[in-house]
C-alpha cells in the first residue's frame, strides 16, 4: 500500500444537493452538510487518497447558474495548479448533467474531474451518497481516468459529461448515457475505464455571463404561438428540441428560418439518444429543409447540452461559422 504521502491528492468541492441534505422527519430535507461532513462518512477512503474538502455552497442544484460554474471551474483549475491529482464535485442531481458539461467546456485539464451526487438523502435507508462519493474519489485518483475530460460517477458507473443525463426521478440508477452507455465502472477497489471518447470536448474561454439562449421544445400538434411569444424580444440564439431526427411542423419552418437569418438556431432531438439526421427526410419541416434554411444540427448533443455550448460560444463572441464548426466538432 502506498504511504500517506504517496497517495494521490484529491480536492472535493461541495455545492449542496440531496447528498448534503438533512431535515426533521415530515418537513422535508434541505442542504446542510459540507464537504468535510461528507468525507467524515467515508473514513476508509483515507487509505486511497489524501482528500481535502472545500465547501462552495449549500444549495439545491436548480439554483446554480453559469457564473457559479465558471467560478467553480476557476477553483478547480487552481486546485490542480496547486498540486491536486484529481477533483470531485458533489452537487444536486437535478442539474448535474449541465454542470458536468459546462465544466467540460470550461476546463482543459488531464487530471480527472468527477461530478457526483445522490438520489437518496442521508436520512434514508440505503442512502447512496457515501457510495457515490467513495466511487467518485476512486475515479478521481485513478490514472486510468486521466485525459477523459469531465465525467459523472453515479451508481458505480463512469459517464462522459457530453452524454450523461438524469433519466429517472428517484431510482439510484437514474443516470445514463443514452447514446453510448457508460465509459466504465467501479468494482471492488478498481476503476475500469472500458471506453475512451474519440475526442475531447473543445475548451471555450469564459468571458462573463452569456446572452440568453432559448430552448424551444416541439410538441404534438405544434405550438407556433410559443415561438412567437418567445421571440417577441430579440434573442441571441435558440435551440429547437425537435421531434425524431430533427423535425418540426411545417407551419414553424418559416418563422424559424426568419430567426435563423439573424441569430444561430440549433436543431436538436428530443429522443434522448442518437444524433440529428442531415440527409434523410425531404418533407417541409424535415431536417433537410431546416438545415437548408440555416439551422445548425446539434449532432450528438441533446438540446440541453446544445444550449450550453451555444451559450458559451455566443458569450465568447464566436461568429456564425465558428458556431457551426463547433457543433460539427462536438459530433465528430
Ligand atoms: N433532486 C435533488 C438532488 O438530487 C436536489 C438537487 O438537485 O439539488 O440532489
Amino acid at each position: 500500500m502506498p504511504s500517506a504521502a504517496q497517495r494521490p491528492r484529491i480536492t472535493v468541492f461541495s455545492l449542496g444537493g440531496t447528498i448534503s441534505m438533512e431535515g426533521p422527519a415530515g418537513s422535508g430535507v434541505v442542504p446542510k452538510l459540507d464537504a468535510n461532513d461528507l468525507l467524515a462518512g467515508i473514513p476508509q477512503l483515507a487509505a486511497v487518497a489524501q482528500v481535502t474538502g472545500e465547501s462552495v455552497s449549500k444549495a439545491a442544484s436548480v439554483e446554480l447558474g453559469f457564473a457559479d460554474v465558471a467560478t467553480l471551474a476557476e477553483r478547480i483549475a487552481a486546485a490542480v495548479a496547486g498540486g491536486a491529482d484529481g477533483v470531485v464535485v458533489t452537487q444536486g442531481t437535478d442539474t448535474l448533467e449541465e454542470t458536468a458539461y459546462l465544466l467540460d467546456l470550461l476546463l482543459d485539464l488531464d487530471e480527472p474531474v468527477v461530478v457526483t451526487g445522490a438520489m437518496r438523502d442521508p436520512t434514508k435507508p440505503g442512502a447512496d451518497g457515501p457510495a457515490n462519493l467513495a466511487a467518485a474519489i476512486r475515479v478521481a485518483a485513478s490514472p486510468a481516468a486521466r485525459g477523459l475530460g469531465v465525467v459523472a460517477v453515479m451508481n458505480d458507473e463512469v459517464h462522459a459529461a457530453r452524454f450523461v443525463a438524469k433519466r429517472h426521478t428517484h431510482k439510484t440508477s437514474a443516470f445514463g448515457s443514452g447514446t453510448i452507455g457508460p465509459l466504465g465502472w467501479v468494482i471492488e477497489d478498481r476503476v475500469r475505464i472500458a471506453l475512451r471518447p474519440a475526442q475531447r470536448t473543445p475548451t471555450i474561454a469564459w468571458k462573463g455571463p452569456p446572452p440568453r439562449v432559448i430552448l424551444l421544445p416541439m410538441v404534438f400538434g405544434g405550438d407556433a404561438q410559443a415561438l412567437r411569444d418567445l421571440t417577441r424580444e430579440p434573442v441571441a440564439g435558440m435551440v429547437v428540441e425537435a421531434v425524431g431526427g430533427g423535425h418540426v411542423p411545417s407551419a414553424m419552418v418559416e418563422p424559424l428560418a426568419q430567426l435563423a437569418a439573424t441569430a444561430p438556431v440549433v436543431l436538436a432531438s428530443r429522443t434522448g439518444g442518437g444524433e440529428t439526421l442531415d440527409k434523410t427526410y425531404g418533407y417541409a419541416g424535415g431536417e433537410i429543409d431546416l438545415l437548408g434554411r440555416g439551422l445548425i444540427g446539434a449532432g450528438l448533443l441533446d438540446a440541453r447540452k446544445a444550449r450550453l455550448l451555444l451559450s458559451l460560444l455566443l458569450g465568447a463572441g464566436a461568429t456564425r461559422e465558428e458556431i457551426s464548426a463547433a457543433f460539427a466538432r462536438a459530433s465528430a
